[in-house]
C-alpha cells in the first residue's frame, strides 16, 4: 500500500504513526496538495491527504477513515472492538483532528495579507484551541481513554496535532500551561514512531 501526503500535516503524521506503531510497511509518496503541480486529486478529488491507496489502486481518505482500516490489520490494535470504548477511541481522534483543523485554520488565515484577514474567526478557533487543551489534559491526567503507558489512537491523534502546533503556531505554549500535556508528550515523542515522523524543520 501506498501514502500519499506531506510531512508536515497532522493527518499524515497520525497516519504514519500508526502505521510505525502497528508495523505495517507502506510506501510514502510525498505529495502536498497545495503545490501547483499536484498530483493529489488522482488520488482525493477533494484534494486532501492523507490517501491511503490500496494494492489493487482503490483510494481511501480521510485520515480517519484510513485509520479504522489500518487497525483491522495485523499488529496491536488502536480502536476496541465495539461499544462506548470503541466510541471514545473516535472521539478522542475526532479531539486531535478538530484540535488540528482549528490550528490550521488559523494558520491559513494569517497567510492572507494583514487587511484581509478576520481577526473574530482567529479569536473563534483560538478558542476551540484553549478549550481543547483544557478538554485533552483533563482526559489524559484521568487516564481513562487516553494518557496510558500504551499509547491510544486518541493519544496518536492529539499528539499529531499539538506537535503540530508546536511547529506552526508557536506562541500557544501549551507545555507551559499544562502540565499534564507536557509529561505526556514527552512520553510520547521519545516512542520511535514519533521520533521517526517529526515534521522537516
Ligand atoms: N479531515 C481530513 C483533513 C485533511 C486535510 O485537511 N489535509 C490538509 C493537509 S494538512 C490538506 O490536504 N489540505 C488541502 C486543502 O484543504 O485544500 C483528514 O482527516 O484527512
Amino acid at each position: 500500500m501506498k501514502l500519499v501526503g506531506s510531512k508536515t500535516s497532522p493527518y499524515v503524521r497520525k497516519v504514519r504513526v500508526l502505521l510505525a506503531e502497528k508495523g505495517l510497511a507502506f510506501e510514502f509518496l510525498e505529495e502536498s496538495s497545495w503545490n501547483a503541480d499536484t498530483t493529489v486529486p488522482r488520488y482525493n478529488p477533494l484534494n486532501k491527504v492523507p490517501v491511503l491507496v490500496l494494492d489493487d489502486g482503490e483510494c481511501l481518505y480521510d485520515s480517519g477513515v484510513i485509520t479504522e482500516y489500518l487497525d483491522t490489520l495485523p499488529g496491536p490494535r488502536f480502536i476496541p472492538a465495539s461499544g462506548v470504548e470503541r466510541a471514545r477511541a473516535r472521539r478522542d481522534e475526532a479531539l486531535g483532528d478538530g484540535i488540528a483543523d482549528a490550528g490550521i485554520a488559523i494558520f491559513l488565515e494569517r497567510k492572507r495579507e494583514a487587511v484581509r484577514q478576520d481577526p473574530a474567526w482567529i479569536a473563534r478557533q483560538r478558542d476551540k484551541l484553549q478549550a481543547a487543551l483544557v478538554a485533552l489534559a483533563g482526559s489524559v491526567a484521568a487516564g481513562v481513554s487516553m494518557g496510558r503507558a500504551q499509547p491510544a489512537l486518541g493519544d496518536i491523534a492529539c499528539g499529531c496535532a499539538l506537535f503540530w502546533l508546536e511547529f506552526r503556531l508557536p506562541e500557544l505554549q501549551w507545555r507551559a500551561e499544562h502540565a499534564a500535556l507536557r509529561s505526556w508528550a514527552e512520553r510520547l515523542e521519545k516512542r520511535p514512531a514519533f521520533a521517526s515522523t517529526r515534521p522537516p524543520a
